[in-house]
Formats: C-alpha cells, structure tokens, sequence
C-alpha cells in the first residue's frame, strides 16, 4: 500500500514501473498464448480470435466505415487498435497491482477469458482452441506477480539499498522480455508448418476442356492510354475482401468438397477429382464487390479455370425446391447463392486456377465459386467445402443476418481511370479514360459529360465477353480552368446507369462517378 509521506519522486518511479511490469506481462501472454495456438490451430491465438470476433461482432455501419477509411488495411488497422488497447489495459494491470496484486491477477485472467471465449465460439473452432488463451494467461500471472515483488522498494534508502533493488527488477523484466520474445517468435516460426504454400507451388494445372475465347486483336487499351486499369488484373492486384484475419491454409491432399442438403445423391470430392474432370472450362470474369463505393477499386478481372458448376450440380440431382446454396469455407463464413443462378448463369464454377496459377491463398486455395453477375458476398465463396442446397426461408448466411440484401445482382457501373480527381493537367486535348461493368449483359455504350455539357460517347474497347468489364477511351479538348466529369454507362440490353445515389449498404452503390480536375 502506498503511503502518504513516501518520497513522490520514488512513488513515480514505482508506479511507471508497476505499468512496465503489466505491459511486460501481456508481452509474455501473448507470446506464450502465440507458441501454444502454433501447435494447436493458428486461429486459436487470442489475438487473431478477439480481431475475428470483432469483425463479426462490430455493427455494420462501422465496418463500412473501415473499409472506406483503411480500405484493403483494415486488417492491420484493426490488429494495430487491439495491440493499443491491450497496451493500454497493461499498463492499468500493472498500476493496480501496486495496490492489490490480487486484483492485478484478476485482470490478467479476465483479459484471458476474453481471448478464450473469443477462441471457442468461432464458427469454426477445435476442442484445443481455448488452450493458448489459458496458458497464456497463466505465463502472464506469473510473470507480473514475479516482477511486482522485485519492484524498488518505496523509500530505499539511498546508501546502497537502490542499486541492488533495481538490478534485480531490471534483471526480471530482462527474463520476461525475453520469454516473450523467444514464445512469440518460435510461435511464428511453428506456424509456417500450416502454410500451404509449397504445396500450392507443387499443383499442376489441367486444360480445360473449354478455352477462354480469344481476344480481338488490340483489346487492351490500356497499352495505348497511361492510367486505364488493365483488362485483366494480375494476382498480386487483385482486390481482396474477407473476414479472414489469418488466411486459412487448406491442404490440397486433405482437401474435400461436401455437397449436402437438398440433392438426390449428395457426395463429396477430392481436389484431384475436381481437377480431374473432363469438362474443365477457362472464363474471363470481372468480379467485384458490394461494398464499392461509387469509383471505388474493389473489382477485378481474372481468367478463372475450374469446374462448371451447374453441370456438377445436377450430376448430384439438386431438388427444384432448393432457392439458395449456402456455401461454406473452412474458416466459418456462409455465403448464400441462388440455386437458380448457379444453375443457369453460364460460366458460374467452382474455380480452382486464376490467371495461369492455382488460386491464390488468400483469394481461396484451393476451391472458391465465381458466379458472374453477382457480388462477392452472394457467389464467390472462397475456401469453399461445402455447399448446402437448402431454401433462403430456411437460412440467412453471414452478410445477410447482417443486413445485406439476400440477393445481389451486380449493378451496373462506370468509372473514370484517368484523369485521376484533384489532378492538374495542360489545357488542350487530353484522354478521358476508364472502366464500366455489367457481367452476364454487357456493356453497350459509355457516355462522358464534361461540366453542363452534352453527353458524349466513348469509344469502347473491341467486345470481349459479357462477363468482362469493357475500357472506354474519349479525347477531349479541355479549356483552362476547373473542371467535372462525368460518366454514365449503357448495357447492351439497354438499361442505362442511374444517377441516383445509393450507398454500398444494403445491395450496391448506384449513382454516377465524377471527377474534379484542373486545365492550366
Ligand atoms: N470465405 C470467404 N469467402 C468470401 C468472403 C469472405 O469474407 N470469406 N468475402 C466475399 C466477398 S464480400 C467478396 S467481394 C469476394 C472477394 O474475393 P477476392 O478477395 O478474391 O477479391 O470474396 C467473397 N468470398
Ligand atoms: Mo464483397
């Protein structure tokens, strides 16, 4: 117990220590809880736990709010906040114990059962998966009981009394650091062993029984016009969109395909089965996200190679009252697709290989589902193993318990590349370029506006695919001063991109994408 009359300098001294002394702990937890998730699971470590469970627990308004402030940096956004908070709550630990080392142990447990019961009630969880927050948890009691009792004493005399006392607490916090270090470093390691890397590495592709179609010569404007988006985005571009704090790792041997439900003969299949296939397809697909905004990157185009979906579909005899797929990854999530589009959009598959390489990890390995012409978050389940036929009365999949819309039909959509908004360029003539999307119907023209000005339309690129965005170029002869542009897009069933705003939430942003920019 501090008393009144004890030297403040020394007080102050103690109690920065006793702060120390918590932050040391949780670095000893977290290491310990990290060595202990690697031999059990890798989502089991705590801190990967209460980062999902804060994904799946915060309201979605402010997931919006995430994505939009730190876009494809959320994850780390949100890993960052946590190891803030958890330092703050330290340190708090630490100060209390200085009064009560009982009450400092309690802290250290409750911020244990957080991660344990964040561990244990992931949708995909293990018997083990509560383990690392124990042992850590009880690495972190140790450790902050042990440091507390080497705290300098209060009013040391100042003879010779200080120096001994500080070597000591200074020598402990040595071992605790250490400790840390070397648990949460060797729990890194461990966990290369899940990695599926090499494996991936390993896989060779079959042909496709059914190509991807040519293209026309010339069909990539963006070798002619700096700053168009290019018609395919390569793999390591590709927007990226999930819940998965760590990517699940699925081995390709271990790996199996279940189809349940709602079918006259339900079964499951090996990824050799899968590839093995006869009836192999390669697609040029644009896929793009719900949460886009209004101009926004998260789309993407890919050449996909994998297995058609409607034709495995009925090999099992899918019942006709089935209405919804809920497909299942390995880490938990359900993302719930039309029967009926899984059936009849062509081109829906199970893909397995993405612009010449098996899929990559965080973009599914070793199965996900692209359907064209639907978001992501109602078609392209990633890490995909199983699919449940079942009815959308039956069951709401992750997004929609959420309040997304059960279903979600691509809208149509238009976007200005280049010029970028805020730039400044020399008054004369100058490319206006872009992309505009409508999977399944195609894009049949794009119109430009500058400022009040008439609409204007675009070149388009030469006609790729229904299921491909479309570039668009126009030259125009700008005056100097400020100003908007705008784009609206056509399909080529002739529904033209409305002007009126929506956000991302609930089914899509409409409205029409301009740009500010400046003629000198
Ligand atoms: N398992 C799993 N699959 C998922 C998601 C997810 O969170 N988990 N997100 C979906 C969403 S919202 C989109 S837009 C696409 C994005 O796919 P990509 O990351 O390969 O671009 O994946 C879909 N599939
Ligand atoms: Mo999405």
């Amino acid at each position: 117990m501090e008393t009144i009359g004890s030297d403040p300098r020394s007080r102050r001294r103690r109690r920065l220590l006793a702060a120390l002394s918590g932050l040391l702990a949780a670095a000893v937890a977290l290491g310990v809880a990290e060595l202990v998730a690697a031999v059990v699971s890798p989502a089991s470590s705590p801190v990967v736990a209460v980062g999902d469970a804060v994904i799946t627990l915060v309201p979605e308004p402010v997931k919006e709010l995430a994505i939009a402030t730190f876009g494809q940096h959320d994850k780390t956004a949100l890993i960052v906040g946590t190891l803030i908070l958890t330092a703050l709550y330290a340190m708090g630990v630490g100060l209390v114990s200085l009064r009560s080392p009982g009450l400092g142990t309690l802290g250290i447990l409750a911020f244990g059962l957080v991660g344990l019961a964040a561990a244990v009630t992931r949708p995909a969880s293990g018997p083990l998966d509560g383990l690392p927050s124990l042992a850590g948890a009880a690495a972190g009691v140790i450790t902050l009981r042990a440091l507390i009792a080497r705290l300098p004493a209060r009013d040391a005399v100042p003879a010779d009394g200080p120096d001994l006392d500080r070597r000591r607490f200074l020598v402990a916090s040595g071992v605790a650091l250490g400790v840390a270090a070397v648990a949460g470093g060797g729990g890194r390691l461990l966990k290369n062993r899940f990695d599926v890397s090499a494996a991936r590495d390993a896989l060779v592709l079959p042909r496709p029984a059914s190509a991807a179609g040519a293209l026309p010569g010339g069909a990539d404007l963006s070798r002619q016009v700096k700053g168009l988006t290019p018609l395919f985005t390569g793999n390591r571009d590709f927007y990226r969109i999930d819940t998965a704090l760590t990517v699940p790792q699925v081995r390709p041997a271990d790996y199996r395909l279940t189809l349940t439900g709602m079918f006259d003969s339900p079964g499951s299949h090996t990824l050799d089965e899968l590839m093995g296939r006869s009836d192999l397809i390669e697609r040029d697909i644009t896929l793009t996200c719900v949460s886009n905004e209004i101009g926004g990157g998260l789309a993407g185009t890919a050449r996909w190679l994998g297995v058609p979906l409607g034709a495995l579909l009925r090999e099992h005899g899918v019942r006709s009252g089935s209405d919804q797929l809920v497909c299942r990854s390995t880490d938990g999530m359900t993302i719930g697709a039309p029967t009926r589009s899984a059936l009849e959009v062509e081109d829906a598959m199970l893909a397995f290989g993405m612009n010449g390489e098996p899929l990559p990890v965080e973009h599914g390995f070793p199965v996900r589902m692209v359907i064209p012409g639907l978001y992501g978050y109602v078609s392209a389940c990633k890490w995909l193993t199983r699919i449940q036929a079942t009815t959308f009365a039956a069951f709401d999949a992750y997004w929609v318990e959420r309040g997304w819309a059960a279903k979600g039909p691509i809208k149509v959509a238009s976007r200005i590349d280049t010029p970028a908004s805020g730039r400044s360029f020399t008054a004369g003539r100058r490319a206006v370029a872009g992309v505009a999307w409508a999977q399944t119907r195609g894009i049949g023209r794009v119109e430009v506006r500058v400022d009040d000005g008439d609409w204007m339309d675009a070149e388009l690129s030469p006609a790729v695919g229904l299921d491909l965005w479309r570039q668009w170029v126009l030259p125009h002869d700008f005056a100097a001063g400020r100003h908007t542009i705008t784009v609206r897009a056509t399909t080529l069933d002739g529904e033209t991109q409305t002007g009126d705003l929506a956000d991302p939430f609930p089914n899509g942003a409409s409205g029409w994408h301009s740009v500010v920019v400046t003629a000198r």
